[in-house]
């Protein structure tokens, strides 16, 4: 009882909380990300060792974001996250071409589990203000985006400096979230 009256409330107010997790190899940009759509600001970062979690607030819709590790030895860590996520922010390199394999067998390993079966799954191509990107069809083609099956996704070009595409990202999500309601 307790529980649907405070599902009431959180939908008249508008302040259903949403739980967004970024994920991506590491040096992707996730941290950077995270505190772009936070503060609005490009911050210096150091390799997450761990993870990061902040509130952020956008179109009356409080996500939960968690930015976790992507080294090697931390993603093994992942999967402790991801009970009751409602979407995946996937970061990408787009300059680093050595690792976009690497990149897509972890995302590809990710939404095997049975957890995040019902997460919806944004990439970001990031990075795109740097000489010799990838383009997003590049980035899509190469993590095999068009073969995911019964999951609800998008790619979306951005670059975490420039703030390039991220709005148009989160609205996605926004969107997509409240479809779902
Ligand atoms: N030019 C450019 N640099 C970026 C962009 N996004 C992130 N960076 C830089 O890339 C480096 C790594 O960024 P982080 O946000 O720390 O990467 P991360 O994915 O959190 O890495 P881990 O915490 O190790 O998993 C930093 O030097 C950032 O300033 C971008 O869009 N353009
Ligand atoms: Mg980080």
């Amino acid at each position: 009882m307790g529980q649907m009256f405070s599902s009431l409330l959180s939908r008249l107010w508008g302040s259903k909380e949403v739980r967004i997790l970024i994920l991506g190899l590491d040096g992707a940009g996730k941290t950077t990300i995270l505190y772009r759509l936070q503060i609005g600001e490009v911050v210096t970062t150091i390799p997450t060792i761990g993870f990061n979690v902040e509130t952020v607030n956008y179109k009356n819709i409080k996500f939960q974001v968690w930015d976790l590790g992507g080294q090697t030895s931390i993603r093994p860590y992942w999967r402790c996250y991801y009970t009751n996520t409602d979407a995946i922010i996937y970061v990408v390199d787009s300059v680093d071409k050595d690792r976009i394999a690497t990149s897509k067998e972890e995302l590809l390993a990710m939404l095997d589990e049975e957890e995040l079966k019902d997460a919806a799954l944004l990439v970001f191509a990031n990075k795109q203000d740097m000489e010799g990107a990838m383009s997003v069809m590049d980035v899509s083609n190469a993590l095999g985006l068009s073969l995911l099956k019964e999951r609800t996704w998008t790619i979306f070009k951005c670059s975490a400096v420039t703030g390039e595409g991220l709005t148009e990202g989160m609205d996605w999500l926004v969107n997509t979230i409240e479809g779902k309601k």
